[in-house]
């Protein structure tokens, strides 16, 4: 019997527990093992991994010549001399990312483009080379320092693909990826994580060379190499790769900022990761591999003064904190920075406003004057459960004595004994009327293996943390049962909560349908936009589909006309990242003149015939 039981319910307590003892007392010697403390249920975490899954949230920063060139993917040519912010102030980041409830920093110290934050001294292509600080500054330990002055955690980002080094593609490259992380690793104190981004989109600068490589993920990196090294100089870092080999920490599979409603923290140690393995985890995984949710507080990783009106809304915000730390993972919220050197006001103040809604929510559990009770728990001997309330067994009952108003219910396995859970149940007694509850947040019913029939309300698998959101209900009684585990649920946290609507105040964002251009499609691939006069046009902007990747154009070449006859090559190459990450594209090149603007879609991510969710042109 728990704590909680014991000091709400101190009859029934005497009595069940003379019952229990009785029973164990016929019972002692027959019922072996004694489970004093339980054995783990199939893979569990390491220590690393749960102080890990104890941050919850932690903030990204990506900050880098992009942010000068309004690029989501440098091409590695880019001039050092576009780094010169006027205001940098990595205390402010901090700042606000403390505010914002993150426990810690994961920095951008090098993107794809290959310029680095820090003076490395095995490249010329960094802030030494820049006019912020006449080239004596140095972003990493700036924010290193910061982070520590405000009690967060500091983490690094370092792109493999470089689109800058002459060498990429061959091993000198791999040496000089290793020597730089080195350098990460040894100077800049604690670092809690490595991100290693898997994108290589082939083409770059590449000291000149203006070409294609492609490097063969598998092999190329020699990772056991990186990770032995990674190991020795911070022992308590966790590695997270979406490249091949497998580091402590999985990618959820999108940017969008959401995993799997059933979210397995398993993986094979070995073999390929599908995109459902990403997403919803793998329920008989031989490895503890959690989920890690990434996403930007904007469409974009780095700052484009055109999304300032994008910034995410507080409800958009909440959803994502549900469908991450609700579901089993931890979110990694990412801030991008402004040329100026700072977080922009409007994301700060949204980051701000989140972190409050989120005490709000949870910041009066119901079921502290509740009574709560087991349902069919089997009792075990010498448990340890008054110490850390765990609670053993397949079903709680709360009985709030009153009707009562509620509409989320928080459940937490203890992970440390292996994720267990595979399904469960909660009803409301309604008016004497048990009503089953189903998450609301759940657009598909939940993942099941093959020839499993759905139940679709919604509610599988729980792990460090499940939150379940429902329409508010008036309720005298709450039941929770484990209705499938793989072993014995050890559930330690059981909460209720009321969690207020959220108000008009904060606009939502979502993109904005402006088009109204005048366009038809002259084959599957090819997409005319035309005007009665002629215009002078300096942009032209392309949303993609935001449902599916069919039709997403990766690669265009844009054409301008004034007599349908004669066209002007105006723009070419390729929409980084989009297929992750489906936000607004901007194409800017010199004013030119045109009735007419063609845009062929070169390549698609998937089917056959492009598709948009808008388009904008910007016209002088
Ligand atoms: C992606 C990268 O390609 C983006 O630029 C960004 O850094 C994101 C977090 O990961 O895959």
């Amino acid at each position: 019997m728990n704590r909680i039981t014991k000091k709400c319910f101190p009859k029934l307590y005497r009595k069940t527990c003379g019952a229990v003892c009785a029973f164990l007392l016929t019972m002692v010697g027959t019922l072996a093992p004694v489970y004093a403390q339980p054995a783990p249920c199939g893979p569990a975490p390491t220590e690393n991994q749960l102080r890990w899954q104890d941050m919850e949230m932690y903030a990204f920063i990506h900050y880098s010549l992009n942010t000068y060139t309004d690029q989501e993917w440098g091409f590695g040519n880019e001039d050092p001399q576009l780094f010169n912010p006027c205001d940098l102030d990595c205390r402010q980041w901090a700042r606000v990312c403390k505010q914002a409830g993150m426990r810690g920093i994961i920095f951008t110290a090098k993107h794809h483009c290959g310029f680095c934050l820090w003076p490395s001294k095995y490249t010329e292509y960094s802030v030494r080379n820049s006019p912020w600080k006449n080239g004596k500054g140095d972003v990493v330990r700036e924010l290193a320092d910061a982070c520590r002055e405000e009690g967060l955690k500091f983490a690094v980002y370092l792109s493999p693909w470089d689109r800058n080094h002459a060498e990429y593609g061959r091993p000198a490259y791999v040496t000089y990826f290793r020597n730089q992380l080195r350098e990460l690793l040894t100077n800049y104190g604690d670092i809690f994580e490595v991100w290693f981004d898997g994108a290589n989109g082939g083409d770059g600068w590449y000291g000149g060379a203006n070409e294609t490589r492609k490097i063969d993920r598998t092999t190329y990196y020699e990772w056991p190499e990186t990770y032995k090294m990674i190991r020795e100089l911070q022992p308590n870092c966790l590695i997270w790769n979406d490249g091949s080999d497998r580091g402590d920490l999985r990618w959820v599979g999108t940017e969008a900022g959401n995993v799997g409603e059933t979210n397995w923290s398993l993986l094979n140690h070995d073999g390929e990761v599908t995109w459902p393995m990403l997403h919803y985890g793998l329920e008989d995984g031989d490895s503890w591999v959690p989920g890690e949710t990434n996403t930007s507080i904007r469409p974009g990783w780095f700052y484009h003064e055109t999304e300032n009106e994008h910034v995410k809304s507080l409800s958009k915000l909440m959803d994502t904190y549900y469908k991450s730390v609700g579901r089993n993972s931890t979110l990694l919220l990412n801030f991008p920075i402004a040329p100026n050197g700072r977080i922009h006001p409007t994301d700060s103040l949204r980051g701000i406003a989140f972190n409050k809604m989120i005490h709000e929510v949870f910041k009066n559990d119901l079921t502290k004057t509740a009574l709560q009770s087991p349902l069919n728990i089997p009792k075990r001997q010498g448990e340890d459960a008054a110490v850390h309330e765990i609670i053993w067994g397949s079903g709680r009952l709360i009985d709030f004595l009153k009707p009562t108003t509620f509409n989320r219910f928080v459940v937490e396995e203890d992970i440390r004994y292996g994720q267990r859970v595979k399904k469960f149940s909660l009803e409301a007694e309604v008016n004497g009327q048990w009503i089953p509850l189903k998450d609301e947040l759940v657009e598909n019913g939940e993942r099941l293996r093959v020839g499993e029939q759905s139940s679709g309300i919604g509610l599988t698998t729980i792990g460090h943390r499940r939150i379940i959101c429902f329409p508010t209900v008036t309720a005298t009684r709450l039941r929770f049962i484990v209705t499938e585990a793989k072993c014995d649920p050890i559930i330690k946290r059981i909460s209720v909560y009321l969690a207020p609507e959220l108000t008009a105040d904060i606009p939502d964002s979502g993109e904005k349908r402006s088009s109204n251009l005048h366009y038809f499609f002259s084959n599957p691939k090819q997409m005319m936009i035309d005007w009665d006069t002629e215009q002078t046009i300096t942009t032209f902007r392309y949303l993609p589909p935001q449902i599916t990747r069919e039709g997403t154009i990766t690669h265009y070449t844009l054409w301008a006309s004034t007599d349908w006859a004669n066209w002007t090559k105006v723009a070419s190459g390729e929409f980084s990242n989009i297929v992750n990450n489906p936000i607004w594209q901007t194409i800017k090149f010199e004013p030119v003149k045109a009735k007419i603007l063609r845009l062929d879609a070169d390549r698609l991510a998937e089917g056959d015939r492009m598709a948009f969710g808008d388009i904008e042109v910007v016209t002088q």
